[in-house]
């Protein structure tokens, strides 16, 4: 059993996944209490077993999973995104770096947003104005409480504008941290067992009525536990609400595509659901 919990304007829901699909509102109103709640599977065990507002029937219009817990990414965890940083960074000089901390023990994290800067399902991302080459970077999210604990995993998106990064790897937080950088959702799926390694996520962009960019993964090509992620993360830090933790993308499209105002982003990761965005 695994339950899929909503963060709503009228407070969280919870969903049980499988065929009873029942849907209530859960009585912890607060979404920082929740996720850092004792044991939030037991928790929402109970919820959906109890007397609690049934919602089943109603539609839910999800929010960004998220409270005040600051959002960060780990890179270059796939392939992949190695391969594609080392193109992109040649000419700065910066070929070498990835491929290194690629290999290296301490995996990269960095900083990557507020919730003020992170959307929800059916907002918009943007695309810097100041970048000709930025892309969405689908990636499974964890949610981990201030325990250092992961109890749930949602979608994000870690938009990034490749030409600012390429340019000099000292603009990071440039070409990765500005507002509507970040989406989030739908929900948190909360379960007791890990995700498969046979996990696939898929990112699809969408122009017009066409899809102009198709491609996946699955949780097996990541080179890192997840939980070696957190652990570094929370080497010398503290989260006192708990954090989201970005696990770095290992769909990157081919060099000529570059993100257009009015595309849409389609990030699908089967057990949690699809989180798709506009873009500005
Ligand atoms: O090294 C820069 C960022 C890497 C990243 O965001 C990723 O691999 O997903
Ligand atoms: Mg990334």
């Amino acid at each position: 059993m695994a339950f899929k919990l909503f963060r709503t304007f009228d407070g969280p829901v919870a969903e049980e996944v499988g065929d009873n699909g029942r849907r209530v509102r859960v009585g912890e109103p607060s979404w920082d209490a929740l996720i850092n709640h004792a044991n939030l599977y037991d928790y929402l065990a109970a919820a959906t077993s109890s007397a609690a507002p049934d919602v089943s029937g109603t539609e839910v219009r999800p929010l960004a999973p998220i409270g005040t817990q600051e959002v960060w990414a780990a890179g270059v965890t796939y392939h992949r995104s190695r391969n594609a940083r080392m193109d992109e960074a040649r000419e700065a000089g910066g070929g070498s770096f990835y491929d290194r901390v690629y290999g290296a023990e301490r995996p990269e994290l960095f900083f990557k947003a507020t919730a003020r800067r992170v959307v929800g399902p059916g907002d918009f991302v943007r695309v810097r104005h100041d970048s000709r080459w930025s892309v969405p970077e689908p990636e499974l999210a964890l949610v981990v409480n201030a325990g250092g604990a992961i109890v749930g995993y949602t979608i994000g998106n870690d938009m990034s504008a490749r030409d600012i990064e390429g340019e000099n790897p000292l603009y990071l937080p440039q070409a990765k941290i500005y507002a509507e950088s970040c989406a989030l959702g739908p929900c948190v799926l909360v379960s007791r067992e890990a995700l498969p390694a046979d996990t696939v996520i898929e990112l699809t962009v969408i122009r017009g009525a066409a899809a102009v960019f198709y491609g996946s993964t699955t949780l097996a090509a990541m080179r890192r536990p997840l939980e070696e992620l957190v652990s570094f993360l929370w080497r010398e830090n503290s989260f006192p609400d708990g954090c989201i933790l970005l696990t770095g993308t290992g769909v990157v499209p081919p060099d000529e595509f570059a993100l257009r105002s009015g595309d849409r982003i389609r990030i699908a990761i089967p057990p949690i659901g699809t989180l798709e965005n506009p873009v500005r």
